[in-house]
Order: C-alpha cells, then sequence, then structure tokens
C-alpha cells in the first residue's frame, strides 16, 4: 500500500467466535442433523459437539467470527494497523484472550464489550473433504447490547469512521446496534455493507433484515444465501442467480442517489457483480486442485475482506472484487480463515 490510511475509517460490528475446527466423517454430521456448507446456530442437541471435538478428533482453535475474521484478512492485505475497529461481546477467559491477540497481531483495532458471567462463543467448524459445516454457540457474543456502542470512545469511533460493515449474523444478537450504525451512515451518506451470512438468516430474520435493507449500500452472498432470501421472499424457487441479484438491487433504498450493488459468489463458478441499469458482470475465480485446498471456512470473510481493503482505499469495484477473490484464494490454502506470509496481491 502506497498511501496512509486515516486509523478507524472501517467499523464493524460482529460475533466474536473461536473455532474448533476439525475434520470429521459425514455420519458425524447426520448425527446432529447438520448439512455440508451450512452455518447454524447451536440449540440443545448440539452442546456434545464441541467436547466431541475435543476429545475424539484432532480439533485446532482458531479465530473466528465473520466480520472479524474479514477485517483480519482487510488488514493484512493493507498493512498499516489500526485501519479497522470491530465492536463485539466476549467473555472473560482464556478464549477472549485469544481472540483479543489474533485481532492485535492482525492490526484490527478490536473494542470488546466484556460480559462477566457468560464465556466467549464458539463455532464447531466440521470439514468434510472440500466442505465445511458451522454450528455457532454465541454465547457471550449474544450478550451484546447497544450501550457498547454508546460509550463516549466507541460512539466516536463509529462517527469518525468512513465505511461500515456488518454482516447478516449480527441481525440474531442486536438489530437496534445495527440501525444505530446504519443511521449514522446515512446521515453522513457514507457506505454502509451488509451480508447475507447464512440461509437461517433469511428464514428466520426476514424482517429486520427487511428492516436494514433500505440503509444498505452493498449486499454481499453466496448463491444458497441468495437463493434462501429469494424463497424468503416468495420469489420463484428456481430463480436464477442474476435475477435474484437484480431484485435484491432494486428492494427499495433511502439513498437513491447512490443505487444499491450486488456481489454474489458462487464457490469455484464467477462472482456476479450486479448495479441498477447495468449488465451484470462476471468474475472469474482461479480453481484450485483438490490436493492444495485445506479447508474452505471463513473463504467467504476473506473475500469480503480483500474486498474490503482496497474499497477503503478508494479502489474500483473491479479492484475490490479481484481483489476478494485473491483473498479467498489465500485463505483456502490455510487452516480457517487465516492467512501465511504477505499477500500479492496486484492491483491491474
Ligand atoms: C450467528 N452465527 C451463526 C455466526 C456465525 C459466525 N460468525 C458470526 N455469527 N456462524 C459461524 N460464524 C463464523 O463464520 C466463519 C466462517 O465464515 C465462524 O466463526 C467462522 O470463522
Amino acid at each position: 500500500m502506497t498511501t496512509k490510511l486515516q486509523e478507524g475509517i472501517l467499523v464493524g460490528c460482529g460475533n466474536p467466535l473461536l473455532d474448533i475446527s476439525a475434520p470429521v466423517p459425514m455420519e458425524f454430521l447426520q448425527r446432529y442433523g447438520m448439512k455440508e456448507d451450512d452455518a447454524i446456530l447451536a440449540e440443545d442437541r448440539h452442546m456434545p459437539i464441541y467436547h466431541e471435538l475435543v476429545d475424539g478428533y484432532q480439533a485446532e482453535y482458531l479465530a473466528g467470527g465473520s466480520v472479524q475474521n474479514s477485517f483480519r484478512i482487510a488488514q493484512w492485505i493493507l498493512g498499516q494497523p489500526n485501519v479497522a475497529v470491530f465492536f463485539g461481546c466476549v467473555g472473560k477467559d482464556r478464549y477472549a484472550d485469544i481472540l483479543r491477540q489474533k485481532a492485535r497481531e492482525a492490526g484490527v483495532n478490536a473494542h470488546y464489550q466484556i460480559s462477566e458471567e457468560t464465556p466467549t462463543g464458539t463455532c464447531a467448524v466440521l470439514i468434510t473433504g472440500t466442505h465445511r459445516s458451522l454450528c455457532a454457540n454465541l454465547a457471550a457474543a449474544n450478550r451484546f447490547t447497544i450501550d457498547h456502542l454508546e460509550q463516549p470512545v466507541n460512539k466516536s469511533l463509529i462517527e469518525n469512521a468512513l465505511y461500515y460493515y456488518i454482516s447478516g449474523f449480527f441481525l440474531t444478537v442486536n438489530p437496534p446496534s445495527i440501525m444505530r450504525v446504519a443511521a449514522t451512515a446515512h446521515a453522513k451518506q457514507r457506505p454502509f455493507l451488509m451480508n447475507l451470512s447464512a440461509p437461517f438468516i433469511s428464514q428466520l430474520f426476514m424482517q429486520p433484515l427487511l428492516d436494514v435493507m433500505p440503509y444498505v449500500d452493498i449486499i454481499f452472498g453466496n448463491e444458497a444465501e441468495a437463493k434462501a432470501f429469494a424463497t424468503a421472499q416468495g420469489w420463484a424457487a428456481d430463480e436464477d442467480l442474476r435475477e435474484i441479484g437484480r431484485r435484491l438491487v432494486a428492494l427499495d433504498k433511502l439513498n437513491s442517489a447512490r443505487p444499491r450493488i450486488a456481489i454474489l459468489t458462487q464457490g469455484c463458478d464467477p462472482v456476479l457483480l450486479i448495479q441498477h441499469d447495468a449488465p451484470v458482470q462476471e468474475f472469474p475465480v482461479t480453481r484450485l486442485a483438490v490436493h492444495e485446498i485445506v479447508d474452505t471456512n471463513g473463504a467467504g470473510d476473506a473475500f469480503v475482506g480483500g474486498f474490503l481493503s482496497q474499497f477503503v482505499q478508494g479502489k474500483s469495484l473491479d479492484v475490490c472484487i479481484r481483489c476478494g477473490n485473491y483473498a479467498a484464494g489465500h485463505i483456502i490454502k490455510n487452516p480457517g480463515c487465516t492467512y501465511s506470509g504477505d499477500p500479492h496481491f496486484v492491483d491491474q
């Protein structure tokens, strides 16, 4: 990176989770009623998963949480610390210390709210070949309250930011905080970016998602998430992804001077860029050989991280998306949403 960016120009909220990741047989997923490439919230019947992974499989502990992952990747590519500020709630325990340290190492300025009585959230990452299935036990992450954003230091961090990114996942925790950040972005005419995050968000949290949608300048999602949104909206179930993108872009928007953009990923098929009044653009993805793939956990988050690293530098959408693809390709070759060595993205 050549020019120095203002610190804290990117602000986001999310669920800080410690990932507990292990390769498991398909039978493991079936036993817990889970599907490949899905992400769910843990119910009581899923609670034994975490111990089972640690006791019976080769479990690895990795920093996780979708927004925090994206910000760590953006920081890795930027190479200048503290461009990104992250808010979320953790417990007072060893897992929180790990997350704090991993955020700091990556250069993310994490301002955690701390829950005294609830442990830090975890996410079981079940790896089956090139697929992954996520089961999040939010615990302390679910204790996030809007007061945290009202603390004077945090309030001014939000007001001074120029770009805002929040996951759809955070709709399960605290929609009022999302609305607060979205309203600030809107008042200051600064971009507010969101992610569909998982099919269950559209299935179970459609109303808060629709409430925030008028503020959303850029919406990210993958194929399954876009289809789940379409189905929940009652759009034709077999709707083509491009058409879903067009309809996402056409949903009501407060700032009509800046039409919404949808960016839809589809695994190793091309990324779609859908803009109002323009042909859909496709960005190819370099297909990795199976032996190069360590796990696909965090690929979508890394895509967003790469995108944000360029977006906050005012780069064109073309460069942002190509960097997203670069970042996703890199982290797939590493465990969880982690990187190795220096980034090698050339913006041309
Ligand atoms: C509310 N839920 C279900 C979640 C998550 C989540 N991050 C926030 N909220 N479920 C899984 N993740 C994170 O997604 C990453 C992979 O994209 C996992 O922690 C994992 O690092």
